[in-house]
């Protein structure tokens, strides 16, 4: 989603805002746009439609000096992607770049027409920029004014303010958008996530819900929702700064996907002590009667895989639903219940928004399952199980995934404890796990054959996947890889429901995608291809040898490495998503940065 970079120093700020934005380019945008000012100069603004590139190759040509600065990558939600809708937005000496929705754009913007603010922009953001200039007409300070904005707004924001008349201060304000303070030596920075200031500082200060900020050179003072002071101190980030760098590969998520041995490693590492699982980390669950799982798109299908986990093996019911719904529903809250949210930024707007809900109607127990430290979603949640994947740029998710599933098993583990899971079935999970970085390499080695089938989908419109019990699910994120960054449409069904409507679908120009590692359901799946197969359907199926898989006819079957089959739905994730990196390469799509899609979606 849209990224916030800003920076109060004594030296030319422009190329550090620059490789902030650059930083945060992975998470999807389409504009880009600067503000920078002297201290006693006039404040310049450059925006662009499309790339930070764009932006870059015209702060080349018309360079822009000055110590304070912000900046923005904008993901639209109110106006369409042009250069007037590029952030910062101007009223008069005030510059804003924000990231959220102002729900109540709509009043405010005709009450400040009444009184003579002109708009130049369609979006919503442009109200706040008005609003803080008008309250500074009053003679509020820019601190002062800041703070009487945000009692005008309703929705979400993660703000910035810059002002011509106080050129050496930034105000920034925090409401369902995160932001974050770099500490540098005499220069303080400011953006919605620590990897664009990595370069400049590893000292941060992290922004609590309803914070606003000044921010100078040498100092920042922090206010709460009620105005008075509070500290937040600076904490040392463990985050690599190399992160963002794609090294031999062509893109991060090929890059991503390769990684997934070793971050499946890392979220073991000191989880699993000679094939014993430690977990005493999760504190005592042996009071919960009952799992409720939130989540949002791939999250959710590894909350869904969890679910056929946490119930066949540690015997506890599982409810799993998509924090969007959760969030604006009446849901019945069960007593003992643990609540689990599942985001790889831990800023996943709908799923903050559907914990503090949950945390309001009753859930006594929340667990985060999240891959950035210190995050929203870790701070407001009880206990966190952190995957340990890196840092993940492209937006499609691959690692974060298979780690959070590997979390998801271990929670599993932990919840079966002195329930039905025997000493015997842990040991066999443990030693899976352990053989799990290895099984994921071999699968990797399948991606030279998947790159020769990948041709047969790229001339394709759509795809069906096809997958039973936890490999269901696994068909689900599949389809959603494909979806995501090839743009061809696909759905996944669980392989039974084939006969209550898909199989009308199914003709010599569909592609079927099935998933049949060898387990207790492969002869129901053998008979959901055979029906496939009866209609004229292109098969390709991903399968365990020992699975006798019957290749006559218009079928492709590509052995999968043999695995227990407690782990092979996240064995089985490999090639699916080898699969649509490489017809995404074929189409020429950008992998990466898919259109009209963010990551960390920020915004409801
Ligand atoms: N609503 C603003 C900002 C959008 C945003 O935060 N995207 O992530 C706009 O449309 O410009």
């Amino acid at each position: 989603m849209c990224g916030i970079v800003g920076a109060v120093a004594q030296r030319d700020v422009a190329d550090i805002l620059l490789t902030g934005l650059q930083r945060l380019e992975y998470r999807g945008y389409d504009s880009a746009g600067l503000a920078v000012q002297a201290s006693q100069g006039q404040v310049q603004r450059l925006r662009r439609l499309g790339k930070v590139e764009a932006l870059a190759e015209a702060l080349a040509q018309t360079p822009i000096q000055g110590g304070t600065g912000i900046a923005h990558t904008r993901w639209a939600t109110h106006g369409q992607p042009s250069e007037a809708n590029a952030h910062p937005h101007q009223s008069g000496p005030i510059m804003v770049v924000h990231n959220g929705i102002i729900e109540n754009h709509s009043e405010l913007r005709q009450q400040l027409q009444q009184q003579g603010f002109e708009f130049q922009s369609q979006t919503d953001t442009e109200v706040i920029a008005h609003l803080i200039a008008s309250f500074r007409q009053q003679g509020h300070a820019l601190l002062q004014a800041v703070m009487a904005t945000r009692k005008q707004l309703t929705g979400a924001y993660g703000m910035v303010v810059m002002d011509e008349q106080s050129p050496e201060q930034l105000v920034v304000a925090r409401s369902g958008s995160p932001l974050v303070i770099g500490a540098g030596i005499g220069e303080h920075f400011i953006a919605s996530d620590q990897l664009a200031l990595l370069p400049v500082t590893q000292r941060f200060a992290f922004l609590e819900e309803g914070d606003v900020a000044l921010i100078e050179r040498r100092s920042y003072q922090v206010f709460d929702s009620q105005d008075q002071v509070v500290e937040r101190p600076l904490v040392e980030s463990t985050v690599e700064h190399d992160a963002g760098d794609k090294g031999q590969f062509r893109h991060y998520m090929l890059k991503e996907i390769y990684e997934q041995p070793q971050a499946i490693a890392n979220t073991l590492e000191g989880r699993l002590e000679n094939g014993q699982l430690n977990l005493e980390a999760l504190g005592d669950l042996s009071q919960v009667e009952q799992v409720q799982i939130i989540a949002c798109g791939t999250s959710y299908h590894a909350a869904m895989t969890a679910r056929y986990w946490i119930e066949s093996l540690a015997g506890v019911p599982c409810n799993v639903e998509i924090a969007s719904e959760f969030r604006y529903r009446r849901s019945v809250v069960r007593p003992s219940s643990l609540l689990v949210t599942i985001s790889q930024s831990g800023e996943t707007a709908d799923t903050l928004a559907a914990l503090r809900l949950a945390k309001d109607i009753g859930y006594q127990q929340t667990l985060a399952i999240c891959n950035v430290p210190g995050s929203s979603l870790v701070r407001e949640s009880d206990m966190a199980l952190m995957t340990r994947a890196g840092a993940e740029i492209g937006v499609a998710s691959t690692k974060a995934f298979t780690t959070q599933l590997v979390a998801l098993m271990l929670l599993t583990v932990a919840l079966g404890r002195g329930r039905q899971l025997s000493t015997e079935q842990e040991k066999d999970i443990a030693a899976a796990l352990a053989h799990l970085p290895a099984l994921i390499e071999k699968s990797l080695a399948m991606n030279s054959d998947i790159e020769a089938l990948a041709q047969r989908f790229a001339e394709k419109h759509h795809a069906l996947f096809l997958g039973r019990g936890s490999q269901y699910p696994i068909a689900m994120e599949g389809a959603l890889k494909l979806k995501e960054i090839s743009y061809i449409h696909a759905e996944a069904y669980a392989a039974g429901e084939l006969k209550h409507g898909p199989l009308a679908l199914i003709d010599a120009e569909m592609p079927i995608v099935v998933v049949a590692p060898n387990n207790e359901l492969v002869e129901k799946l053998k008979s959901n291809i055979e029906e496939v197969r009866a209609r004229g359907g292109e098969l390709f199926i991903f399968a365990d040898e020992a699975a006798g898989l019957n290749t006559e006819g218009n079928v492709m079957v590509l052995p999968v490495v043999h695995c227990d089959n407690r782990i092979a739905p996240i064995v089985y994730t490999i090639p699916l998503q080898l699969l649509s990196y490489h017809v995404a390469v074929i189409k020429g799509t950008d992998v990466d940065q898919p259109r009209n899609l963010a990551k960390s979606v920020t915004v409801e």
